[in-house]
Order: C-alpha cells, then structure tokens, then sequence
C-alpha cells in the first residue's frame, strides 16, 4: 500500500489541480525520479553512481571511444534490470491524464528517461528526448534497431555491416534528436501547464524547457521528493513520491466537474 499523503500537502494538491483543470493543454517533462518507484535507480544522489562511476564518466562519446567494455556492461547490466520492473502509480496516472483528461493531443509527455515505462503504462504521446535502452545504433552505418530486452552481447556487432553497436542513447556532448526536441519546444511554449516530475533540473538542454515554459506564460507545477533547481520556477511544488502525488493529482480531477477551460491568450 502506498503510504498516506502528508496532509500540510493537500492545499497544494488542490492548487495544482485547479491549475491542471484550467488548462486547455498540458505538457509533462519527466526525470529519472518517476521511475525510482519501479526499482530504477536515479543517476544523482545516493544511489547515484554504478560501479563507483559517475554517469557523466560512462555516459559519454569519449568514454566509449575509450573503453566500449565498459559502456556495454554499463548499457546491458540496465538494459538486463528493466526485465523485472513495471510501471508504477504514477507512470499510470501520467497516462490517464492523456486517455481521459487531455485527449486530442493536448498532453505531451516528454521525458528524459530511457527505460520506455512510461509507453509501457499506455501513454502514447511521449518525447524522448535522451533515447531508449532497448534500441541500439550502428556506428558504422547508423541504422537502429529495436532490440528489446533480449541479452546483447560484451561487444555487439551490426549485422548488417559488422561494425560494433552502440546503445541508442543520448550521451553528454552529443545533440539531441531533433524531432523530439522541436516538439518538446513546441509543447513547452503552448502549454497552459508544465508538469515537472522527478528531475533534478541540472541536465540541459532538457531543463531549459521549464523557463522555456513559464516565459511563454504556463504555471509550473513540480513533483519531486525534494526542493531542485526548478523550485524556484515552480507556481507549486508538491514534495513527495511522484507515485503517490500523480495519482492522488489525477483523483482529484476525475472526482470534480469540469469548469470551463480557459485558453492562453
Ligand atoms: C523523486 C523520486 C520519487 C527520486 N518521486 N521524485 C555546463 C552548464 C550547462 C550545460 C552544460 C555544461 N557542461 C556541459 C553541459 C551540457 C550537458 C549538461 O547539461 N551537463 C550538466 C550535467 C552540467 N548536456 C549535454 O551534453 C546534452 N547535449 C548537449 O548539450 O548538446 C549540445 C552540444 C553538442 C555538442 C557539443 C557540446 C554540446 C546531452 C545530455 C544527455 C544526458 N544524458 C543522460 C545519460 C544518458 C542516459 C542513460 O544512460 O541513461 O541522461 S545524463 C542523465 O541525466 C540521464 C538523465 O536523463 C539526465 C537527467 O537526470 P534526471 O532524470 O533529472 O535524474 P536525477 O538523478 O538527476 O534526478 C532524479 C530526481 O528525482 C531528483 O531530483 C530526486 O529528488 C527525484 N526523485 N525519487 C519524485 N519517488
Ligand atoms: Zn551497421
């Protein structure tokens, strides 16, 4: 069972739902923190470092010109944990508020995640903007492949053209894909309300969207177990489990009336 939501948090909750209600589009941007419920460890913090590594040490270009052994034990030993995890509360919440709440396209979900939960709890409008673990990428002839979740090899190799694979990840240094991100921009800068769930803020481009978002006039709404560097951007900040505070969220706006929405001018 989920433990109970702190009550000096409902006044919050129920500001944050009021602006949810009010808005005519709605944007998320997720982190690492969503997925922690599901046994996904975050990359900052207490458990932060995988083998004594930072992940700005395994997750680069440098890092795998270097020592690709290293980044594929990284990649496969993550890619090997996600079999046994599921989406948790508030994957799910994320994908009701698009199913029910904000249909025809008006919720998009953007995420820096890379596990794929949030498509496996049934969003289907997602940005991700840092790539995806089950994919891989040729370093020869660029093609991508979904490979789900079966075992890679120490040093995969393409089958198409022989040369060695790479997980098909955004790392530091690189550019992010361009689709992803022009939409991210997109839903950032239209948005009545930006969502900003269980990210540490600190990774750019990805965080810019949130003065993106609150310059083009939406309200921020945070979720996070503690205060970050997007705290101070935020209209509310609901501190607790996202797993706990999306779902307790998304109750609140099931439960009442619609009023009429009001559209950014
Ligand atoms: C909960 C919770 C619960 C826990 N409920 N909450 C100096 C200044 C500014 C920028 C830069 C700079 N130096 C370099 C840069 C650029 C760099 C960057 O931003 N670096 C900063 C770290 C300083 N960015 C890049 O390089 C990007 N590319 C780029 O800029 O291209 C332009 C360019 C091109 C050519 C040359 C130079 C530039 C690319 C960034 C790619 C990031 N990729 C990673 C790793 C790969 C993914 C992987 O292997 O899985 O993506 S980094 C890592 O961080 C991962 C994440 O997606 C990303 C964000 O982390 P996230 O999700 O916020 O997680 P955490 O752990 O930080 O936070 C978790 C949060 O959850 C915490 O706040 C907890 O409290 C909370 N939480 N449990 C709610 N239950
Ligand atoms: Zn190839």
């Amino acid at each position: 069972m989920h433990p109970p939501v702190i009550d000096d948090l409902e006044p919050a909750l129920d500001e944050a739902a009021r602006l949810l209600r009010q808005a005519l589009r709605v944007a998320a941007l997720t982190g690492a923190g969503v997925s922690a419920e599901s046994g996904v460890p975050t990359f900052r913090g207490a458990d932060g470092l995988w083998e004594g590594h930072r992940v700005e040490e395994v997750a680069t270009p440098m890092a795998f010109r270097d020592n690709p052994e290293l980044v594929w034990r990284f990649y496969n030993q993550r890619r090997e944990r996600l079999t046994a995890v599921q989406p948790n509360p508030g994957h799910f919440a994320l994908a009701e508020l698009e199913a029910k709440h904000f249909q025809d396209g008006r919720f998009t979900l953007v995420t820096q995640n890379v596990d794929g939960l949030h498509r496996q709890a049934g969003s289907r409008r997602v940005l991700e903007l840092h790539g995806n673990l089950r994919r891989t990428r040729c370093t020869g002839c660029a093609e991508i492949k979904d490979r789900g979740l079966e075992p890679l090899g120490d040093l995969p190799e393409c089958g198409q053209c022989g040369e060695l694979l790479r997980p098909d990840i955004v790392w530091f240094h690189e550019m992010l894909p361009e689709d992803a991100w022009e939409a991210a921009a997109e839903a950032a800068a239209t948005c009545e309300l930006f969502l900003v769930v269980g990210t540490s803020a600190v990774v750019y481009p990805a965080a810019s969207l949130i003065p993106a978002a609150r310059r083009s006039g939406a309200k921020i709404v945070e979720i996070n177990l503690a205060a970050t560097d997007a705290s101070h951007a935020a209209d509310v900040c609901l501190h607790g489990p996202s797993g706990v505070i999306l779902p307790e969220l998304v109750k609140r706006i099931r439960d009442k009336n619609q009023p009429h929405r009001v559209q950014r001018t």
